[in-house]
Parts: C-alpha cells; structure tokens; sequence
C-alpha cells in the first residue's frame, strides 16, 4: 500500500553524506542506492507538506571516533570538507531543516537525537509519524530510531528500501532491523504515493 505524507508527518534523512558512499572515507557498500529511493520520500513529503529533516554527522579534525585518536573509525564527515557534504544527488527541499551532530571533539554521537534540538522541533511541529531512511543501518539510522521510538506519540517507520549498512561484522544490518522493530518501530517496505 502506498502511503501519502501529510503535514503532521516528518522524514528524516539520516547522514546521506559523501563519505558514507562509494568513493568516500567511510563508505557503505552501495549507501548511494539511497539517494533516489530517499528523493521520492521527499518528493511526497514536499507534496503532502511533511517536513523533512537532514542530519549530518560533522564531526571535528580531532574526533575521538577517528582511529589516530583511539576511536573504531577512519577520519570521515570532517566539518565543511567536501565528504561531509550531503551526496549531491540528494533534493533536499528548501526549508529542509539540517541537524548537525557529533560535533564534540571528545564525544560520540550516533543519533540524530543527539543534536538536542531535534525532538523538540518534531514536538512543536505536532508530528506523529516519523519515516526514517539514510546511512547506516547499524549505526546513526538505528541509534536515531531507538531515540525516536522512546518519544511520545510518536510512530516510527524505518524506510527499508532506503537505509544500507556497514556490516563491520556480517548480519550486523539485520540485527539492526531486529533491534528497531523489537523497539517498537515500523519496517516500511512501500513506496510512497
Ligand atoms: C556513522 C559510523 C561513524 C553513521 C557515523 O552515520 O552511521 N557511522 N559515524
Ligand atoms: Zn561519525
């Protein structure tokens, strides 16, 4: 069944940044293949008046997530460097609103939710469903919904054909769709109408 966006509906474009694609310092196996499926999300929620949502990780040279600082991660979504940048293809509208996070040297944050902002921005807009689509699966898209899931009033829909994984280890991404929709959230395999 297709679904039509509405204005108390939101999207959340988790981290379609460059680096998280093919060619980029900390690229998921096909993370691209997000792109188009995410534009026809935002196609629908400009037509039916959702707001729509772009985080980014953007982080600081001196990250304690990069590997020269102890951290499990190659240097990536360094602040104003073209691999930060959102994946050129991507059709942001105007009006989108952008939320940086992970922006504390000494501080991991995967989730959108980390930012601080983003929950009470959903709140004031009166937003009851939330679509949920980007990179990684088993990383910022996981931790964002695990946050979204604990607000109020809320659903949670997880864009399946739009999310891609990291899969450090193999079934990582699966596990990952295990843990959200134990947590409550909704896997949304339908294309927007
Ligand atoms: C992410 C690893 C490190 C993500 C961010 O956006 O999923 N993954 N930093
Ligand atoms: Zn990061």
């Amino acid at each position: 069944m297709a679904t039509e966006l509405t204005p108390s509906d939101g999207l959340l474009l988790v981290d379609v940044q460059n680096d998280f694609c093919p060619g980029g310092a900390l690229a998921v196996a096909d993370g691209d293949a997000v792109v188009p499926v995410l534009n026809d999300w935002i196609a629908a929620a400009v037509h039916g008046g959702a707001l729509v949502f772009a985080s980014r990780d953007w982080h600081p040279a001196d990250h304690l997530s990069f590997a020269e600082q102890g951290g499990p991660w190659p240097p990536h979504c360094v602040q104003d460097t073209p691999g930060a940048a959102f994946h050129p293809d991507l059709e942001l509208p105007d009006g989108a609103a952008v939320v940086s996070k992970a922006e504390q040297p000494d501080r991991e944050a995967y989730s959108a939710f980390d930012s601080g902002e983003l929950g009470e921005k959903l709140q004031a807009a009166g937003i009851r469903r939330l679509w949920v689509g980007g990179l990684a699966t088993d990383y910022c898209v996981k931790a964002s919904v695990l946050d979204a899931v604990q607000l109020p009033e809320l659903e949670v829909h997880v864009i399946t054909a739009g999310i891609r994984a990291v899969d450090v280890a193999a079934g990582d991404g699966d596990a990952a769709l295990q843990a959200m929709q134990a947590a409550g959230a909704i896997l949304e395999h339908a294309e927007p109408a």
